[in-house]
């Protein structure tokens, strides 16, 4: 195989990264070998925008970023990728807020994007670009004549074509994609509305494997759920759960137990729902107040838009109506912290909790429910509660699967896991432990490799005209 290049919208340099590696960063941690070309933002704005390109080098890999200008990071990230694309594909149409010169801005930082990689390129690179905010960047590469096998994995989920068409621009967006030689998606569901919305939309039938043709180009659609280094994972989750840190957790619950939470702050992970199912908790099963605590780590994010603000607020309310109404003197139910903590340390908190509460409203995969597992002791487990909207849903049946719309439900579901006596604790367990070590971060990159090299190479490929 020729040597990777990998594309994403914010490249983790290792000069920033710190003790808090990324997610994308540890899923690719493997695939990257000493020669692998990291290419995308700087996560910088200037004047400049992306004429320059930095390069670093670490272990080998070389890291080649460019810088956006103020209006594109509005346009092209601010606005386009996380206003519009970002609740598409999280089913939330009435959350779009799209502008046509924000969709110019996404085009136009595409471009950029694809005129200052095209330079670095060698013609047996493999190039696997990373989600959602770089759709076009195959057509813009294509335009500018590159042949290489170029394959796309969208780490969010992928809509019916009922709710796709509801983005203006959807069919431009959707044949990009098909500039790819191979697409990739978490779950079986996704690829299906995919191949809908090009068997619907381009008039195409692709065969049972996920393969169509577009304009004489081969594409492949595949099914490749990430996963995490469980065994890393587990063995970190060992270490910190005798940390300070964990101990003083442990101390503050009292003769309590523990349940988490875990995510970015961020309307998708349904955390005014899970809030409201708290309380219903509470209100439903008086015998477990005092018994448990719940703590949500949110850590904030995408501040610069109104509908994370106003999330925000929202949450703020809630944390003190249900805590004003619960807590006693010396017993706070609901502990929300608004900030990022080290993996290490979350690892170690997943292990000393009673229940993992993952409740997206949608979510492409979800890690945090695979790590909630890879961290529990095996004598003595935790439960997840996980919703049905979440793509680990698909593989982690053993979990406790919920509707995150439905408090009751949720709330049912905590008294489940709080009353589930240790065998059947350890029987759920070790199915889920078993299948989140069977399908891991290296198996992922492997699997989606493995079909990018094979993919077919046609020298006589027509130019995909960049659309614009
Ligand atoms: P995210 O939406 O960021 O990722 P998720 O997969 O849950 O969602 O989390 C990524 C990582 O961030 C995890 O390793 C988690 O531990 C960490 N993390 C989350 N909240 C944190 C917090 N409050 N403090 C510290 N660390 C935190 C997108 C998609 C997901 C998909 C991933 C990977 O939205 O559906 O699983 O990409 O494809």
């Amino acid at each position: 195989m020729g040597r990777l290049v990998v594309v994403s919208n914010r490249v983790p340099l290792p000069s920033e990264r710190g003790a808090k590696a990324g997610g994308l960063a540890v899923a690719l941690a493997d695939a990257l070998q000493p020669g692998s070309l990291w290419f995308g933002w700087s996560g910088r704005r200037n004047a400049r925008g992306s004429a320059v390109t930095h390069v670093q080098r670490s272990d080998g890999i070389t890291y080649a970023t460019v810088d956006l200008t103020e209006a594109d990071y509005h346009s092209f990230y601010v606005n386009f990728s996380n206003g519009a694309l970002w609740p598409l594909l999280h089913y939330r149409l009435g959350l779009i807020d799209f502008k046509s010169e924000d969709y110019d801005g996404y085009r136009s930082v595409n471009r950029q994007f694809a005129a200052a990689l095209q330079p670095l390129l060698r013609a047996d690179d493999l190039i696997w670009v990373h989600d959602y905010h770089l759709i076009p960047l195959a057509a813009e590469l294509r335009g500018m004549g590159v042949k290489n096998r170029i394959g796309f994995f969208l780490h969010t989920p992928f809509v019916p074509p009922d709710i796709f068409h509801g983005m203006p621009r959807s069919v431009e967006l959707l044949t990009n994609l098909c500039a790819y030689d191979v697409v990739g998606f978490h779950t079986r569901g996704y690829r299906a509305s995919f191949l809908d919305c090009v068997a619907e939309t381009l008039g195409i039938h692709p065969d049972p494997d996920g393969r169509f043709v577009w304009r004489g180009h081969a594409v492949r659609a595949i099914v490749d759920p990430i996963g995490i280094d469980a065994d890393s994972f587990a063995a970190c989750a060992r270490e910190a759960a005798k940390s300070s840190d964990a101990r003083l957790l442990r101390e503050s619950l009292g003769r309590g137990a523990l349940a988490i939470g875990v995510d970015r702050l961020d309307y998708s992970k349904g955390l005014v729902n899970r809030f409201q199912a708290i309380g219903r908790f509470f209100g439903n099963y008086p015998q477990h107040r005092r018994e448990i605590s719940f703590l949500q780590v949110a850590a904030r994010s995408r501040e610069d838009q109104g509908a994370y603000q106003r999330l925000r607020r929202e949450l703020d309310q809630i944390v003190g109506d249900l805590n004003g109404r619960y807590s006693e003197f010396d017993w706070t139910p609901l502990r929300y912290m608004t900030r990022a903590v080290k993996r290490d340390t979350l690892a170690g908190f997943f292990r000393i909790s009673r229940l993992g509460i993952v409740t997206p409203l949608r979510d492409g995969m979800n890690l945090v429910a695979k790590e909630y597992i890879a961290a529990q002791d095996p004598n003595d487990p935790g439960v997840l509660i996980l919703s049905r909207f979440a793509g680990a849903a698909e593989e982690m049946t053993e979990a406790l699967i919920v509707n995150p719309y439905d408090a009751d439900e949720v709330a049912e579901a905590m008294h489940i896991g709080l009353s589930m006596d240790l065998e059947e604790r350890r029987e759920r367990w070790q199915a889920l432990y078993d299948k989140v070590t069977g399908s891991t971060a290296r198996r992922f990159c492997t699997v989606f490799l493995n079909h990018l090299g094979h993919a077919d190479l046609q020298p006589e490929r027509p130019t995909l005209r960049a659309i614009s």
